[in-house]
């Protein structure tokens, strides 16, 4: 059985999504790195950089969220999140690495500024060149969506939920995707799911 290790309000929402999306059993274990939960020697056996999330499953150690991800998908997701079609799981491959260096150190850098600092710490020189870089990525994520309901074909996967759970920090943000009708119809559609509906309830929780 998978043990997630990391709190809700974290990059570990994204694993906890794609658990919550395939129903499987697992054990959540809401280490929080504001309270020293990363810097414990059990903690940094799993993952010695001592960033949340990390996975253990068996004898499977695993760091990094979207890999992590991919691996939940693979092993316990197929025909679900894991599509049986190989041009499919090409696409998940490709898009979780998409989101991972096209796109998340935009998002992040973003919600740095929007989310986390306060109003007279934030430089709108830094935030209107963020957005400017960020249309080139979700251009090209709306020619994917123009193209196909779904990034890896006609339904939602792990491809989806790696992309959304990275675009989700631009919403959050009130990135306005106005010009990208696809991206714009896609990403509530991928968020208002109920598995990460669930999540959410978590974070309000935590
Ligand atoms: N690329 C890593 C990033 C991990 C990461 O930066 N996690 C944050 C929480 S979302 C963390 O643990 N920060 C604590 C720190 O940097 O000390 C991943 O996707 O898992």
């Amino acid at each position: 059985m998978i043990t997630l290790y990391g709190k809700a309000n974290s990059r570990t929402s994204r694993n906890l999504w794609a658990l919550e999306e395939l129903g499987i059993p697992y054990k959540h274990v809401p280490s929080d790195y504001l309270k020293g939960d990363t810097k414990t020697p059990e903690y940094l056996r799993i993952n010695p950089a001592a960033k949340l999330p990390a996975l253990t499953d068996g004898d499977v150690v695993m760091t990094e969220s979207l890999g992590m991800n991919l691996y939940i998908a693979h092993t316990y997701g197929a025909g679900k999140l894991w599509p049986d079609d190989k041009a499919a799981r090409a696409k998940c491959i490709q898009w979780t690495l998409w989101a991972a260096t096209e796109l998340e150190a935009l998002a992040v850098g973003r919600l740095i500024e929007l989310q986390y600092k306060k109003e007279h710490e934030r430089d709108p020189k830094v935030i209107a060149a963020l957005a400017e870089r960020t249309k080139a990525p979700i251009n090209t994520l709306n020619t994917a969506l123009q193209r196909s309901a779904y990034l890896a074909g006609p339904s939602f996967t792990i491809a989806d939920l790696n992309v959304a759970t990275v675009a989700e920090y631009l919403a959050r943000t009130n990135f306005d995707f106005s010009a990208w009708p696809a991206v714009n119809k896609w990403l509530p559609e991928c968020l208002n799911r109920p598995a990460n509906q669930k999540v959410i309830a978590m974070k309000v929780a935590a």
